[in-house]
């Protein structure tokens, strides 16, 4: 579907003064061949465009937004927050209570540091597991996606995936040299690297569950073993659940898999809808963070009121409601039917889903790693979103991306997408 005239107009007028006319590379529809829309504002499960179109989304922000656009609760915290100031430079107690209700609810966590980003809470964290090793190599696999730090941008997931991209011109040789990137749930891999260099690598990074290849859940036992091969080679493991943290459950995938790593990062849905980033982990480890311990890691904007005060509101939202049930109820009624409908009419959809996070992959599958990913239609991708956006259905703007639900997604919307996918699907 065409964006609107004044989606266009902005468009047009931002591709002068802004790199593709955006700030972020998926959101240019670049990946669906398409120019992007303008959002002018969102309210519950839906957002209006520039020109006045609604849309049920199922971006959400890309996963902040799990109690919907402008919740007036989350609202009202903000507001009050935002009135005495935006931001000091100077420490408040809504750190220590937004610092609280994470170490209370993610099992792994004993202390945690507030950044403003969930590529800062990763490059951080990195460097923390190099300088208590002393080690430099570190493993990730192929498809995660870590934000846009110089050595975790190999093989990554999200805008790389969709713009086809394998690495980043600006990132030196010697710095990815120190990078290995494995396939998802293949442990085999994982061993050999570790056989072949038993006392070489600081960390193993991963998305506990890949939201950045589209969703790719672990398979039985990848992420246990991954732990005790971390263990005995006295390697760091980082969960990426800058995503999955307070997502797919309170406490993340750790929780809903029992699985402890020595370091976590989180974003997105701590900070209710502002920019936020965390990371954390045992108490022994945080304390090398300065000013407690040697590694640097500093932010003028770190744990500012406005975004503790959002995060707080939402975890405490969070902890009341039967968030998850609910979310999962829904979430695995929206996609059972889409795929009943989609077999029916004989078209080939994967649907991998955990919790409230899910992809519809164009293909066959299964899909347990990257190059599984990569095997899906992508014209037909582009075809059914710009057939969905028509129906007033706003999912990512690529095959690579989770999309959302959210506790403000009613029946009928859920309805109305069904009846959208069935329509749009015939017509493929
Ligand atoms: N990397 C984000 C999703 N995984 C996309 C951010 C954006 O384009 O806004």
């Amino acid at each position: 579907m065409a964006a609107g005239s004044l989606s266009k107009e902005l468009f047009n007028a931002s591709l002068k003064l802004m790199p593709g006319g955006v700030n972020s590379p998926v959101r240019s529809f670049l990946g669906v061949d398409g120019e992007p829309l303008f959002m002018e504002r969102g309210k519950g499960s839906k957002i209006y465009d520039a020109d006045g179109r609604e849309y049920i989304d199922y971006v959400m922000s890309w996963g902040p937004l799990i109690f919907g656009h402008a919740n007036a609760e989350i609202l009202g915290k903000v507001q009050k927050v935002i009135e005495r100031g935006m931001s000091f430079g100077a420490c408040t107690g809504f750190e220590l209570e937004l610092a609280k209700l994470v170490v209370d609810s993610v099992p792994s966590i004993e202390m945690v540091r507030f950044v403003n980003s969930g590529t800062e809470a990763t490059m951080s964290a990195i460097r923390l597991a190099r300088a208590v090793t002393d080690r430099k190599k570190i493993i990730k696999f192929d498809g995660c996606y870590h934000g846009h730090v110089d050595s975790l941008l190999v093989q990554a997931g999200s805008g790389m995936a969709t713009l086809g991209l394998p690495s980043s011109p600006g990132v030196p040789e010697e710095l990815t040299a120190l990078t290995l990137s494995l396939p998802y749930n293949n442990i085999e891999a994982l061993k050999k690297v570790f056989e072949s260099d038993p006392r070489g690598i600081a960390a193993v990074i991963i998305e506990p569950v890949a939201g950045n290849m589209g969703v790719v859940a672990p398979k039985e036992n990848f992420l246990s073993e991954v732990r005790d091969l971390c263990t005995t080679h006295g390697t760091i493991l980082i969960f990426d659940e800058v995503m999955t943290g307070f997502r797919v459950a309170m406490g993340g995938v750790q929780e809903k898999y029992s699985i402890s790593p020595d370091l976590t990062c989180l974003g997105k849905i701590i900070g209710g809808g502002m920019p936020v980033g965390a990371y954390g982990g045992r108490k022994e480890l945080m304390e090398e963070i300065s000013p407690c311990g040697p590694v640097y890691q500093a932010g003028t904007l770190s744990g500012n009121p406005v975004s503790m005060a959002a995060g707080i509101k939402t975890l405490k939202m969070l902890r009341e409601a039967e968030t998850f049930g609910k979310l999962d109820y829904r979430t695995q009624y929206l996609t059972d039917e889409m795929k009943k409908r989609s077999d029916k009419q004989g078209l080939d959809i994967a649907v991998n889903r955990v919790g409230s996070m899910f992809t519809l992959f164009f293909q066959k599958g299964p899909i347990f790693n990257y190059e599984d990913a990569k095997k899906s239609n992508l014209k037909q991708f582009s075809k059914y979103f710009h057939g969905m956006l028509a129906e007033g259905i706003y999912i990512p703007p690529s095959q690579f991306e989770a999309w959302f639900m959210s506790l403000a997604h009613s029946e009928q919307d859920i309805d109305k997408t069904i009846k959208a996918h069935e329509k749009v699907i015939k017509a493929l």
